[in-house]
């Protein structure tokens, strides 16, 4: 290893080991690992297409994956081999690990997910295979000035990204606007062809995604825009030199940046077109594949399955069906049939904000051809809802994939529902509310085809990796089988009541709370108490999830300790870290709230120990491994019904955090696991908010009921702790007043502030706390994203894995 990475050193990097810095040798050491990573990735491929299996396509327009080196060592099991070498050569392989910029081509949950899950189907042995595109600009960074969140582009490839492989040679156009032409072949076939239309091209870039073990390494390929040779002709031909450029400027836009907004994109033409971009480029190479083995097109639902992650990629339906019926004359009943049982389509959120429609206009103009045929797959569709349930029209405009309306839009949660054979939510709950709100008409037209697959993470990264001194425990007690077989944590169970075992686990968590501690002090100058209570709460910023709701605990908190200096209260640090999307203004607001609050309390003397607040900046996957460790407990407090699942909550609780939650998500699911004893639920249920929704209800006289909650929001209100403007907050706070406080915050107020007591009483409880703790992990093994691959497998890809 000492020997390989030297060579890399000096002939990928060009350096010397004088003169070389901490940068190159995380280069030469990447590139080392990737070579044992690429060794076992082309027999896995070969066996593969050897025992023509049937493939999974994952379609994702966003993969979270964070950095790779560590994950790519304990994958392969040349963690000592590789950090032991660099000891050797005289570097420190934290500080050389430290050095990679992470891959963030995702927004938050969902794109993390399809990390997870790459990472699960590699390990279990599933043939998948990650599409996406290579943006440029991933995820922003995150600083905070003045207390103010301010973006700035991540330049994340500038260094060259070590993980990946260029293939020039595997590139495909994709083409744009035009018109449509219908005609009579020689045969007398009426035919269509789209014509006119500019070509963009994609080339693809491939990244090898290894399995625990290493045994079999499977392929993330990622598409980057480049324009076509003709823009270099026109150059040389019209000798119009600026021009060219330019336009070859604009084709490559299409890749340069991942849309930070997790809410929505209303009217952004170029997400348009980057959604068709990879979804146009996948087709084709996923096609070219099959047809090296395969001539039979009534085969490809045999050994092709795509799914769809979320509706971004869901242009698949209608451009299969472009390319079987118009490139390969297919007859179209015969291309629905074969499209159907490819494609499968996975929800992420009932929040109608963020569902997609797009305007039939930039549709007409951007991809003609496409609807034509979304309008005739809804024609087809709606003449078989109208023979079933004749006379109700309402129901067909309810289920129709156009909206009628000022502005006509196509419906891509309709086309994505329609075009699959299979449907998933990502939580029992949220599956039963898809059933029972936003898709209930098709669960009624099409009973069963709407499914759970409750989300897991992968133990690899979000346990081994992230906290290798819990990691160690765990295998010195019950080995290492927990690793692919995270049930096998409930052999932890009885040394919950060991007090021995007991002591090590709180000296786990002690020094990852001392690490993340001296981290807060390094970066931010805040001290905090490694000893105190640490409450986390680390997602993107959004008013559902409620991190409000968090600071008006804190709120009270503080003001409880100033009315009397001399209380005893249980010393706590509460972190809040996430990013909002640099258009949302009341969630920027949050984060300037978060500072401003610190700022106050953590810097009030009457305070002491007591309480401290931390926003912790730029939240992404590096930051999230240094914090899941560390925190006791995990705030969960989205408003029931709109977290679909969460995977936060289930990292935390497997790393011996408590949750506070409402009873949302996977939330749900973690507490029939762990118990219900183990946790601190509170709050309405999903049911109750509807009817709180229907009914109306009257926030202003919950605030005037609750002395807590109405000083707590005066007190922001009225500038307390922004004195230099005092009414900064007033937008924010009239949202839970008068403007109806649509996240119910105000009614869950008073449950939340007593599941906050009872925390305390608990974790005062110390081997009582602990012992629930380790309960907590002995109870996760479901959340693991290999037994969620393993039942997507089962009856979604139809894939038999043996077991
Ligand atoms: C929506 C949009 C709208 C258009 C602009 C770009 C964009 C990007 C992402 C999204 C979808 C966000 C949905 C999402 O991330 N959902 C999260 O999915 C997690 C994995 O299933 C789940 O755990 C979280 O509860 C859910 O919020």
């Amino acid at each position: 290893m000492k020997t390989a990475i030297l060579n890399h050193l000096l002939y990928t990097v060009g350096k010397q080991a004088l003169g070389a810095t901490a940068r190159d040798w995380f280069l030469a050491a990447a590139h080392a690992v990737r070579d044992r990573v690429t060794e076992r990735w082309m027999p896995t491929l070969d066996g593969y297409y050897r025992d023509d299996v049937k493939r999974v396509y994952y379609l994702s327009m966003e993969f979270l994956i964070g950095r790779t080196l560590v994950n790519s060592l304990i994958n392969l099991d040349l963690y000592d081999t590789v950090r032991d070498a660099l000891q050797a050569l005289g570097q420190d392989f934290e500080e050389v690990a430290a050095w990679e910029v992470e891959a963030a081509l995702g927004n938050g949950g969902l794109g993390r997910l399809a990390a997870c899950l790459l990472d699960s189907m590699a390990t279990t042995g599933v043939a998948g295979f990650g599409y996406g595109i290579r943006y440029d600009y991933g995820m922003f960074t995150q600083h905070i000035e003045h207390g103010w969140q301010v973006e700035s582009p991540e330049n994340w490839l500038r260094y060259g990204n070590p993980w990946e492989f260029p293939r020039p040679g595997v590139i495909f156009p994709v083409r744009f606007g035009g018109r449509v032409i219908h005609f009579r072949d020689s045969r007398g076939h009426d035919c269509t062809q789209w014509v006119d239309a500019e070509e963009v091209m994609a080339m693809a870039y491939d990244i090898p995604v290894p399995g625990f073990g290493g045994e079999r390494v499977n392929n993330l390929r990622l598409w980057s825009a480049k324009s076509t040779r003709e823009f270099d002709l026109k150059y040389f031909n019209a000798g119009n030199y600026i021009e060219a450029v330019r336009d070859k400027n604009e084709s490559e836009t299409l890749s340069k940046v991942l849309y930070p907004s997790d809410l929505t994109v209303r009217g952004k033409e170029l997400r348009f077109k980057q959604e068709y971009f990879f979804v146009a480029a996948s087709i084709q190479d996923i096609l070219a594949r099959f047809r090296k083995s395969h001539s039979n097109w009534d085969r490809l639902p045999d050994k092709v399955a795509i799914q769809l992650n979320d509706t971004h990629p869901a242009l698949v339906v209608a451009e299969l069906m472009r390319v079987l019926v118009d490139e390969h004359r297919v007859p179209w009943e015969q291309a629905w049939t074969i499209t159907q049982g490819c494609c499968a389509y996975t929800n992420h959120t009932l929040l109608p904000e963020a569902l997609e429609t797009w305007p039939v206009e930039l549709f007409a103009r951007v991809l003609p051809r496409h609807l034509e045929i979304i309008y005739q797959i809804n024609h087809e569709f709606l003449q078989g809802v109208r023979y079933r349930h004749p006379g109700d029209s309402e129901l067909l405009g309810r289920v129709s994939m156009i909206s009628e309306g000022a502005e006509k839009r196509v419906r891509m949660a309709h086309l994505a529902v329609i075009g699959s054979h299979k449907v998933n939510g990502v939580a029992a709950i949220h599956t039963g509310l898809m059933k029972s709100t936003i898709f209930s008409d098709f669960e009624h037209l099409s009973p069963g085809k709407i499914v759970n697959r409750t989300n897991g993470v992968t133990p690899r990264r979000w346990l081994l990796a992230a906290n290798p001194r819990l990691s160690a425990l765990i295998t010195r007690h019950i080995g290492a089988g927990w690793i692919t077989e995270l049930d096998q944590l409930r052999r932890l169970e009885p040394l919950a009541d060991d007090p021995a075992f007991c002591a090590e686990f709180v000296e786990v968590k002690r020094a990852n709370k001392r690490a993340m501690a001296e981290m807060m002090a390094q970066r931010l100058g805040i001290e905090t108490d490694p000893d105190s209570l640490f409450d986390v709460q680390v997602k993107r910023i959004h008013e559902y999830k409620r991190q409000l709701l968090n600071l008006l605990h804190v709120v009270v908190r503080y003001a409880r300790i100033r009315a009397n200096p001399l209380l005893e209260s249980q010393p706590r640090t509460v972190i809040i870290g996430g990013k909002a999307a640099p258009g949302y203004v009341l969630a920027k607001l949050i984060i300037k709230l978060v500072n401003d609050i610190s700022e106050v309390v953590n810097n009030d003397p009457l305070v002491g120990r007591r309480l401290r607040l931390v926003f912790l900046p730029n939240y992404n996957v590096s930051v999230a491994e240094m914090v899941m460790p560390a925190a006791d407990l995990s705030e969960q407090i989205s408003t029931a019904g709109t977290e679909a699942s969460g995977t936060g909550n289930m990292k935390m609780a497997m790393n011996g955090a408590l949750t506070i939650g409402t009873w949302d998500g996977a939330n749900v699911e973690i507490c029939e696991e762990v118990g219900e004893e183990n946790m601190f639920l509170f709050g309405l249920t999903a049911q109750e908010v509807a009817r709180y929704r229907v009914d109306g209800y009257d926030a202003c006289a919950r605030v005037r009921a609750n002395k807590d909650l109405a000083m707590a929001l005066d007190m922001i209100a009225s500038g307390f702790f922004s004195p230099d403007q005092p009414d900064r907050y007033r937008s924010l706070i009239d949202t839970l007043t008068v403007g109806g406080d649509h996240y119910l915050l105000t009614a869950d107020f008073a449950s939340y502030m007593a599941a906050q007591d009872r925390v305390d009483r608990a974790y005062a409880d110390a081997e009582g706390w602990t012992r629930k703790a380790i309960l907590n992990v002995a109870r996760m093994g479901k959340f693991s994203s290999d037994r969620t691959v393993i039942e997507y497998a089962r009856d979604i890809w139809g894939v038999d894995l043996g077991r």
